[in-house]
């Protein structure tokens, strides 16, 4: 069959991401021996224009829409991109009526609200590279797929979603042709990562995640070898500047030492990062391995440093294993950049106050702070609950597609911007939502990688930020 991929995002913030999923789904279908086109709407100046002249020259027979974000998770300056969708499906049925299927993380988290907002044939929860072919193995052959593992459907109106545990998992890191699908030279420009993923699924419990929703809540692990091939592929085309997409890369723990002892072992070139380290699992052994791996960036998650709230989000540490992090890392060479989320429940003035003060006394001038305040709440999460008993959510789940966000009763929204707009006029290394919005970027990006800067440009905020304000910008 003929099958055209649509990767939807076209979000240029924080920087543009190289579409792993679609890619995965189109390298999957092409293997099960379809003909794939994948339209990546990422640089098109115009979709709509795009989307009716790729169905009137291809003419699908199955049209896969891979849809990432539903918001950018900014309370104070919120985007909401599933605006676009129904003029997408649109653009699409005025050139085709082949089956349309949805995919894509943002499915995972909302797949009715989604399906119900699209109106198209079904939609693929989860890993979609094994279900994808065998569905199209029942679209060819004009059977129901209402009924399959991992798929979920509106049939009279009611909404089915089937388990994806019976799906199958590849222990092998797949590694789609990035160069045969995407705008290569455009990405990297703006200092894009080549994506991997180590593992799918998240064990932890955190009130507010939708993370196992998305992937599971048990971890499928690839294997480490593979992951090395990856690296050595990636670097030998170019790709030099590689991520792990894991939810959370240490946990499980012996896992991730794994893959950093084969990447070890290999000789690679490779500039390595991941974004979602857990402070519960997080040692010597572990940033050494990292070092030793390739490591040039890394992120920590930690959303607060204070028991209270720790407790109340359901992080599953506590301040304890914060602070032994922050010895972790002030003993290694890496750059890392720590993530704090404010307003969770238990927040109150007293506990932002003293997650401040940690990020003040503990993190090195060169690595970074990116606060962000208000906690989206997504349907079927504890926090959901939580927000209903404390009478702050009052729309039902169908109507929680449109963002809304969570801020504990104790502390005034108002006062908590202030507070950390202050703490940022005087740390030129802290960050805010506002600032990887900020509509300069993607100038920076072009400048800094003309310039032969590499990825992370975030090891570098602190002179940004002086410079910017030195021009006058409030920033
Ligand atoms: C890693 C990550 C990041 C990294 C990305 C690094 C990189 N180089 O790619 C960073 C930190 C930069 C990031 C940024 C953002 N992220 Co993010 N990110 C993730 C995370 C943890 C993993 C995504 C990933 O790559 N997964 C691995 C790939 C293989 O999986 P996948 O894309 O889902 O594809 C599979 C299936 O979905 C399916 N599939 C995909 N497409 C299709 C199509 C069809 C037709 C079918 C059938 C199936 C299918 O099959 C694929 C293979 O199995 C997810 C949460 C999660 N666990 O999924 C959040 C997540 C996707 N991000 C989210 C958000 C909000 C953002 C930001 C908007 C936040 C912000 N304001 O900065 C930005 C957006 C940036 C952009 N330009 O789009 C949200 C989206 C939900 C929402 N509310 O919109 C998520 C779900 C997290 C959450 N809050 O719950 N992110």
């Amino acid at each position: 069959m003929k099958i055209l991929l649509i990767s939807t995002n076209r979000t240029a913030f924080p920087m543009p991401l190289m579409p792993i999923g679609a890619c995965i789904i189109a390298h999957s279908s092409e293997l099960a021996g379809h003909t794939v086109h994948l339209l990546d709407l990422m640089f098109t100046q115009d979709p709509i224009v795009d989307i009716k002249s790729v169905v009137t020259r291809f003419n699908p027979d199955v049209v896969g829409l891979s849809i990432r974000n539903i918001d950018n998770v900014d309370m104070q300056d919120t985007t909401f991109f599933l605006d676009d969708l129904q003029s997408i499906v649109t653009a699409i049925r005025s050139g085709s009526s082949a089956p349309i299927i949805l995919g894509g993380a943002a499915l995972g988290g909302m797949p009715e609200q989604i399906l119900r907002l699209a109106a198209v044939t079904c939609a693929v929860v989860g890993d979609g590279e094994m279900v994808f072919p065998q569905l199209l193995e029942r679209l060819a052959r004009d059977e129901r797929f209402c009924d399959m593992p991992g798929v979920a459907c509106i049939e009279n109106g009611v909404f089915h979603r089937n388990s994806s545990a019976a799906t199958g998992f590849s222990t092998t890191c797949t590694m789609p042709d990035y160069h045969r699908w995407l705008n290569i030279p455009a990405y990297l420009s703006q200092m894009a990562t080549v994506p991997i993923q180590t593992k799918t699924g998240c064990q932890f419990h955190c009130v507010y995640c939708t993370y196992p929703k998305i992937e599971g809540s048990s971890c499928r692990l690839k294997e480490p070898g593979s992951i090395a091939d990856a690296v050595v592929r990636f670097t030998a085309m170019g790709l030099r500047d590689i991520e792990f997409v894991d939810s959370v890369f240490n946990a499980p723990l012996e896992h991730a030492m794994e893959v950093c002892a084969a990447l070890a072992r290999i000789k690679h070139t490779a500039r390595l990062q991941c974004m979602d380290l857990n402070p519960r699992d997080f040692d010597d052994a572990l940033v050494t391995s990292m070092e030793r791996a390739g490591f040039t960036g890394m992120g920590i998650t930690l959303e607060s440093a204070s028991d209270a709230v720790l407790q109340g989000l359901r992080k599953g540490f506590t301040s304890r294993e914060v602070h032994h992090a922050a010895a972790v890392v002030r003993r290694h060479r890496i750059p890392c950049a720590w993530m704090f989320l404010f307003g969770g429940p238990g927040e109150t003035p007293e506990t932002v106050r003293e997650t401040l003060q940690f990020a003040k006394n503990n993190i090195r001038p060169k690595d970074v702070a990116f606060f962000n305040v208000g906690i989206r709440i997504y349907p079927g999460t504890e926090l959901e609950s939580i927000a209903r008993a404390e009478g702050i959510l009052v729309r039902p789940a169908e109507e929680m597609l449109a963002p809304l966000y969570y801020i504990s009763p104790k502390v005034d929204a108002e006062w908590l911007h202030q507070e950390l707009k202050n703490q940022m006029n005087s740390t030129m290394n802290f960050i805010s939502m506002a600032s990887i919005g900020h509509p300069l970027l993607p100038t920076m990006y072009r400048i800094s990688h003309t310039l032969g800067l590499r990825p992370p440009l975030w090891r570098h905020t602190g002179i940004i930020r002086r410079g910017l304000r030195l021009a006058g910008m409030d920033v």
